[in-house]
């Protein structure tokens, strides 16, 4: 898609009568930039088209894996994660090589169980060749919202999310946990982020470490020319957004003012939902959401005489970090025919995800982000990647060690601290299940929605580490058995910040 394109909604597909049939076919190409794109192609030639599905629905999504088996995968040079080689993976499920060309699927958010054919990247490999099957039930009790799926071989799961394979996956019903959602115009807006053509030798100065699109309309550095969302003045929208980047946060605003070069207002954001869990209704002026997250906001359009764009604020990630400045993701045309989603009526029965801080834990663990430097005095030396539970020593993730590093029960709920003892922003990710923010820093939150991905901010190198406090939600029964956690910047999960949890009966 060209710079400037006018931001469409990704092609849905939607269950019918309890069931989601879909195949998928992986392929890659390198685009006259030379960059590397992977995809998910639905019938033909539609590109990782939206999953629609109630609680209760079988989805049924069949993979074949076409990466060429013996092709160089390696192009643009920095990817493949330089720590990535071919192994053999034990009790492998769908393949059993862990090379550059395999690859498999994570359905993020979901409360599925971690097993072959459902939910499971420990074990699951989908080499090249073949059909493999993916079958299961959508929870019951699946908050309604936004999720996602993404490839999650380790070691190369970097380089295949920046090419840009990712889709989203919505659970039908949020209107009956957000009535005021019912009468919206619905958006889906799908960012992701991609290498810099010719910038593998980037020097500090040399701008953003990656470069981002919205739902594939690319915003190049340095051009940076915004895509277009076409919408209707005064009416009111639905933003439902992925953060789909491999490495990049978005703190996102909405700005107004008198023309392009004028935006000096912050529209309200009257935010839905987080990470796929409806949220009390919050006014917010801007959203931070890290890699792997969604916020979903209502909006209301300006008037047609005022000029509006959607922006990312500048994060700062920390001395060790990448460079994530301001950047214009799309400007605002006004038409009184935009190409939007009406209304869906929607009769999905829907269960509200309860809060979690009325329960008792059964256990307090400690866990802490860190990170290592070849040359100690050079973060742009090569890294490894560590999440170490507090007091074991920390080692880089290894798929042939799948010793769980956690053990817990079902039924129970845990607190977990998290610190971040690196240099640079960390997120913290755990598949399978939510949990509920109860401290930052140490002090309570009133934090309601229930999260699966959560950033912490870097350490700068003196006084107490940053931290979170999570009431983890262990209480599913189909949750049972072996999954992961890790950092949600998929550079330092390929690099090593994984841990192993196996959830006992
Ligand atoms: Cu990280």
């Amino acid at each position: 898609m060209r710079p400037g394109a006018i931001v469409r909604d990704p092609v849905s597909i939607s269950s019918s009568g309890g069931t989601l049939r879909a195949d998928f076919v992986f392929r890659t190409s390198v685009d006259s930039y030379g960059l590397r794109h992977y995809c998910y192609l639905y019938n033909g030639d539609i590109a990782s088209p939206t999953l629609r599905v109630h609680p209760g629905d079988e989805l049924v999504l069949r993979l074949r894996n076409e990466l060429p088996a013996d092709g160089d995968l390696s192009a643009p040079s920095e990817l493949p994660w330089p720590h990535a080689h071919s192994m053999e993976v034990q009790g492998a499920c769908g393949g059993g090589k862990l090379f550059a060309a395999a690859t498999n699927m994570h359905f993020h958010g979901m409360h599925l169980p971690p097993a072959c054919h459902q939910d499971d990247v420990l074990s699951t490999l989908v080499e090249p060749g073949g059909w493999y099957e993916y079958r299961f039930h959508i929870p019951q009790d699946q908050p309604p919202g936004l999720y996602w799926y993404h490839p999650h071989p380790h070691g190369f799961s970097e380089a295949q999310v920046l090419g840009g394979a990712s889709g989203a996956l919505i659970v039908e019903g949020i209107q009956q946990a957000n009535p005021r959602t019912a009468q919206a115009f619905e958006r889906l807006l799908v960012l992701r982020d991609q290498i810099l053509p010719g910038m593998e030798d980037a020097g500090e100065d040399a701008g953003p470490a990656r470069d981002l699109t919205i739902n594939s309309a690319p915003i190049f550095y340095p051009l940076n020319l915004p895509a277009k969302i076409v919408a209707q003045p005064g009416s009111r929208e639905f933003w439902r957004v992925l953060n789909a980047a491999a490495d990049t946060y978005f703190d996102l605003q909405v700005r107004a003012g008198p023309n392009v070069f004028e935006t000096p207002y912050a529209v309200h954001l009257e935010i839905a939902a987080l990470d796929g869990a409806p949220a009390p209704p919050q006014s917010v002026t801007h959203v931070l959401i890290p890699p792997g997250g969604r916020a979903e906001f209502l909006v209301t359009m300006p008037p047609s005489n005022v000029f509006a764009q959607l922006v990312t604020l500048r994060y700062d990630t920390g001395p060790a970090g990448e460079s994530t400045p301001y950047r214009v993701l799309a400007n605002l045309d006004w038409s009184n025919n935009p190409p939007v989603t009406p209304p869906r009526p929607s009769t999905a029965r829907v269960s509200l995800p309860p809060r979690l801080d009325a329960l008792k834990p059964a256990a307090q663990r400690r866990l802490y982000f860190s990170e290592t430097h070849q040359d100690p005095n050079n973060y742009a030396s090569l890294a490894t990647y560590f999440i170490t539970v507090d007091g074991k020593k920390p080692r880089a993730f290894d798929m042939n060690l799948k010793r769980p590093d956690i053990t817990v029960h079902q039924g129970t709920v845990e607190d977990w601290v998290v610190e971040n003892r690196a240099p640079e922003a960390h997120n913290f990710h755990i598949h399978q299940l939510h949990f509920q923010v109860l401290e930052r820093d140490g002090k309570p939150v009133d934090e309601p929605a229930l999260r699966d991905t959560i950033d912490l901010p870097f350490w700068d190198g003196k006084g107490p580490y940053p931290s979170v406090k999570l009431r983890m939600d262990f209480r599913s029964p189909e949750i049972v058995g072996t999954f992961i956690y890790h950092c949600h910047i998929l550079e330092h999960e390929d690099g090593g910040m994984m841990g192993v949890i196996r959830v006992t009966k």
